[in-house]
């Protein structure tokens, strides 16, 4: 055995979506954030984050999280998010798989009932509340960074769909939200391959036309996620097929697009603050969320919102770089 590189993981799944948290092999990044630590990344460890999430150590929907010490003195860790489409701002499954991992590899302080771990990420801080049971992580509550209704009833035109309405949410990602129907599709997994394709067409068409940008962090830019609502979702229960770039699904309900629908349901009046909302997942697994105060992101009306799941430890490995391996940034097929 030989090996040009030596990377520890512990492999989680969040409801269903896996999360790789990088415990070891991967040193400090550059960056006095984790802003700039992400723009370095983004610049510089593209490979690495391919070697991690692509073939054949990983696969089209993956995900993880490079941990890392935090840049500010308030926080426990610092966490890198990395996934098939980039590096993410955010990601709330992750930070839930981030917290579970933490606590049942001892990487915290444990106490029960229990532990708090705060995380400083790209987009900010968030605290992780992990319920803890004979040192089991049993459940994840997160408060996530500010989330905010960003544009309602916008439209735009989108090749083969025609003109599209959606509203633009961020909740540590934009996420475009679609009433699924209004596209002529049912809520049907047997249709994922059209659902998929009209999502790429839809982030692609808004990317090109009406780009968001996060008002007070610029870094943070552009649409890789399209929320397909099922037409029997509500203000209290919601259920969404989560279209991200570059063509996948999220198998979670997915923490940051929770935050980003309770922000766009709050901005229509439709979810008052401390009211719980169920989003489901394409696959049929659960976040349980709720706003806890408002706020303003630059001069924009936000919420602070909150989510819980639960995440589950699937394996810890040792990835290795044989240097004749003729793909040491994996591939794409
Ligand atoms: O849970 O925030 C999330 C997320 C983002 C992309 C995939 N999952």
């Amino acid at each position: 055995m030989r090996s040009v590189r030596t990377i520890s993981v512990v492999d989680s799944h969040t409801e269903g979506m896996p999360t790789r948290v990088v415990t070891g092999g991967v040193g400090p990044v550059p960056g006095d954030t984790m802003a700039e630590r992400r723009r370095h990344a983004v610049e510089n460890l593209d490979g690495l984050r391919r070697f991690l999430v692509d073939e054949p150590r990983g696969h089209s929907a993956m995900s993880g999280a490079i941990l890392q010490p935090p840049t500010r003195p308030d926080a426990d860790w610092g966490v890198l998010y990395i996934e098939v489409s980039g590096f993410l701002p955010m990601c709330g499954h992750g930070t839930v798989g981030v917290a579970t991992v933490l606590v049942e590899t001892g990487m915290v302080e444990v106490t029960e009932p229990e532990t708090r771990v705060r995380l400083d990420t790209p987009a900010g801080l968030v605290e992780a509340r992990v319920a803890v049971t004979d040192g089991r992580a049993a459940q994840v509550t997160l408060r996530n960074v500010d989330a905010f209704a960003l544009e309602l009833d916008a439209t735009v035109q989108v090749p083969g769909l025609g003109e599209v309405r959606y509203d633009m949410a961020y909740g540590g990602n934009f996420y475009a939200i679609v009433e699924l129907d209004r596209l002529g599709l049912p809520f049907d997994r047997g249709r994922k391959h059209e659902i998929l394709a009209a999502g790429l067409a839809v982030m692609r068409s808004i990317d090109e036309r009406n780009r968001p940008v996060h008002p007070v962090d610029p870094l943070i830019q552009g649409c890789k996620h399209v929320q397909f609502l099922a037409p029997d979702s509500t203000a209290r229960r919601s259920r969404n097929a989560m279209a991200i770039h570059p063509g996948w699904f999220d198998r979670s309900p997915c923490g940051t697009g929770t935050c980003a629908r309770m922000a766009q349901l709050h901005a229509r009046g439709e979810l008052d603050l401390h009211t719980d909302f169920v989003n489901e997942s394409f696959i049929g697994t659960e976040f349980t969320g709720r706003l806890l105060a408002t706020t303003h992101v630059g001069a924009l009306p936000a919420v602070v919102p909150e989510f819980s799941g639960r995440a589950w430890i699937t394996a810890t490995a040792t990835h290795l770089l044989d240097p004749t391996d003729p793909f040491p940034h994996g591939f794409v097929l």
